[in-house]
């Protein structure tokens, strides 16, 4: 039935060929043909099928419908491989993505796409929102308000670079010129975003002030989701940690109420131990930085306060401090355990206490922190610059030798050595030399690449065996090279600090929640396919700042813009899997588990004080706004001037 309805190819066809009428004249002539080709000589056949090849390639070739297809193959293959790339991290260069307009896929194949992280700004924020933590409860009506003033970026964005392409023949001319250069109007148009992250940066900034001043107000440290507060040293430590942030992102009203808290409430004067290091870092010189940005005078009280309580420490056998001090009874103690300290901790107090000297002209300080400096240059037991991690109190030797590392417990040390040369001016060589000569170390001893992408990363070693183990805390390291560089030393500090730049970046982009955890482990085996493998005991993410203060440092001397789409990246998925809705942000327990990263219940003091000030200045234009000439940032982000060349 059917077939009879279609008889023109199928019915008659098939009757012809089975009559075998249809075909009569045409079988004599491929008969004479095939006889007139057995008369032919070997060579004679293999030429004719030789030209016959040739001109069926010159004429499939020259066919531009299908050489278009071709291309347009191989385009597509090109693409998917970055788009692989995106999603594994695989292929070299480019590990990360160009910044293209395109519209994410829908969430439920976001979902399918687990690894999927790293486009640019302009893409993240086409970002659809969702599959938030439970616990965390996003501001949802927030959210939603900023997205679409994000896609109103994003057209006006896209409206610029088409206009630029199209008709106006003046700004095509810019393009053939410098196809790289910005146009004014692009320039402009970086200026607006930037000034709109800065905006979602104090938003942050409120709304992790909003749960402090709610639930934990005058105490150390938010507890966001139980709406409580922990202590660690009962000193209002987020609030003073917090001061000068709260002063660089313009927030006066914040700023003026936490104020009044210190100038009535702060008081050093109790029975309690605080821990030198961290006390020194963050209260020290939080008071430190917001007096040289205020230039009032109760900051300066506070900090000569708190600097003449934490002196006891010094009182050592060796004169290497203590790691605890009751700053009420003047009594400092080591931990119960040890009379060890560690390196880092002792040695990364140098830039307050020098600063606290200067400013009341009174030498006890700087002469107590120079001397550790001067003991730990002298000490055997470094391996090419390298120092161990842990110093004994009695004696002032290192102890469990044989182990270094970039990350916990050494790091600052590093930092330390550049930033006392940069704070005195670069008069003092020792610092650099020592600096210079653990950069090589860490070059020759534990510098490494991963598999299967080449990412350079910062290992450590435990008697001569290497480890391939990294710390984010080690992420602070490209920033301190990229400053070293910016301060006359070698070219090629850069390049290594734009290289583990990128490593730091993939330590987000390659988690499932787009955060870091506080450790990832790289793989160095032919084969492997994927460069960063996570222990379960190491998938939290505290809210560290390292990875964003180095984003701030190198966008600062490069002005390359990808560093800021990396770091908007980053604090939109801060924004989204640790922003707890009653205020505050918490750190998380499983940054590979967007469904439920788990929250650890907890805002580090660090969050206002480094991480978000870290984010604000990444976003700000004004290199005035603490310019790296004329400050330094101690380790807890907080600046300190750097001393004028006539002192
Ligand atoms: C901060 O207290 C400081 O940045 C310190 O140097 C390292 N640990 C935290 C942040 O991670």
């Amino acid at each position: 039935m059917h077939s009879t309805s279609r008889q023109d190819y199928i019915s008659v066809n098939f009757a012809d060929k089975g009559s075998g009428k249809y075909n009569n004249s045409k079988q004599w002539r491929r008969q004479s043909c095939l006889r007139k080709w057995k008369q032919l000589s070997r060579l004679q056949r293999s030429l004719i099928l030789f030209t016959l090849v040739l001109l069926l390639i010159c004429g499939v070739l020259s066919y531009p419908a299908v050489t278009e297809h071709f291309k347009g193959l191989s385009a597509g293959d090109e693409e998917k491989d970055t788009e692989s790339n995106r999603v594994l991290g695989r292929g070299s260069p480019p590990l990360l993505p160009e910044p293209v307009k395109r519209v994410q896929p829908p969430l439920q194949e976001q979902k399918r796409l687990p690894n999927k992280r790293g486009p640019p700004i302009l893409q993240n924020r086409l970002q659809k929102k969702g599959n938030a933590s439970d616990v965390q409860v996003e501001n949802k009506a927030a959210d939603g308000r900023k997205e679409n003033e994000d896609e109103a970026l994003i057209r006006r964005h896209g409206a610029v670079i088409d206009t630029d392409h199209a008709s106006d023949g003046t700004k095509g001319e810019e393009h053939k010129k410098d196809p790289k250069a910005p146009t004014d109007q692009e320039l402009r148009l970086h200026t607006d975003l930037a000034a709109n992250c800065s905006e979602a940066v104090r938003e942050a900034f409120r709304h992790a002030w909003k749960g402090y001043k709610d639930f934990a107000w005058g105490h150390d440290e938010l507890r966001p989701i139980s709406k409580s507060y922990s202590e660690w040293f009962s000193l209002g430590l987020t609030l003073v940690d917090a001061l000068d942030t709260m002063w660089i992102l313009g927030l006066k009203e914040e700023f003026e109420e936490a104020k009044a808290w210190v100038a009535t409430e702060l008081s050093f004067n109790k029975n309690i131990d605080v821990n030198l290091f961290e006390s020194t870092i963050r209260i020290l010189g939080g008071l430190l930085g917001t007096y040289h940005l205020t230039g009032d005078a109760l900051f300066l009280d506070k900090a000569k306060d708190i600097g003449s309580r934490l002196m006891p420490a010094f009182n050592t056998p060796s004169k290497i401090p203590y790691s605890d001090v009751n700053i009420g009874k003047g009594i400092a103690h080591p931990p119960r355990w040890t009379s060890d300290s560690t390196v880092a901790e002792v040695t990364s107090i140098q830039l307050e206490f020098r600063e606290l000297s200067r400013v009341t002209q009174d030498p006890q300080y700087q002469a107590a922190v120079g001397e550790v400096m001067a003991q730990v240059h002298k000490l055997d037991g470094k391996l090419d610059g390298l120092v161990p991690m842990f110093i004994n109190t009695n004696n002032g030797q290192f102890t469990h030798q044989g182990i270094y590392t970039l990350g916990a417990r050494a790091d600052s040390y590093y930092e330390y050595l550049l930033k006392q040369w940069i704070q005195g001016g670069k008069k003092e060589n020792q610092f650099v030399e020592d600096y210079l000569q653990a950069i090589e170390g860490v070059k020759k001893n534990m510098l490494q690449k991963s598999s299967p992408n080449g990412l350079t990363f910062v290992g450590e070693l435990s008697h001569g065996q290497f480890s391939p183990k990294m710390d984010h805390l080690v992420c602070f390291l490209p920033g301190t090279l990229a400053l070293g560089a910016h301060n006359g030393l070698p070219a090629e500090h850069m390049d290594l600090a734009k290289q583990l730049m990128e490593t730091c970046y993939q330590m987000y982009a390659q988690m499932e929640t787009g955060l870091s955890p506080e450790i990832v482990h790289f793989n160095m085996h032919q084969g492997s396919n994927r460069d960063i493998e996570v222990k379960l005991a190491d998938r939290h993410n505290l809210l560290r700042p390292e990875t964003v203060e180095s984003l701030f440092y190198l966008y600062r001397f490069t002005k390359d813009q990808k560093y800021r789409d990396w770091g908007w990246e980053i604090l939109k998925n801060f924004n989204k899997y640790t922003k707890v809705s009653s205020g505050g942000y918490t750190s998380i327990n499983n940054v590979r588990d967007p469904d439920y990263p788990s929250p650890r219940d907890k805002m580090e003091s660090f969050f206002l004080g480094e991480t978000l000030k870290y984010f604000y200045l990444l976003f700000s234009d004004d290199p005035n706004l603490i310019n790296l000439d004329q400050y330094v940032f101690n380790t807890e982000a907080h600046p300190l001037p750097i001393w004028p060349a006539t002192e």
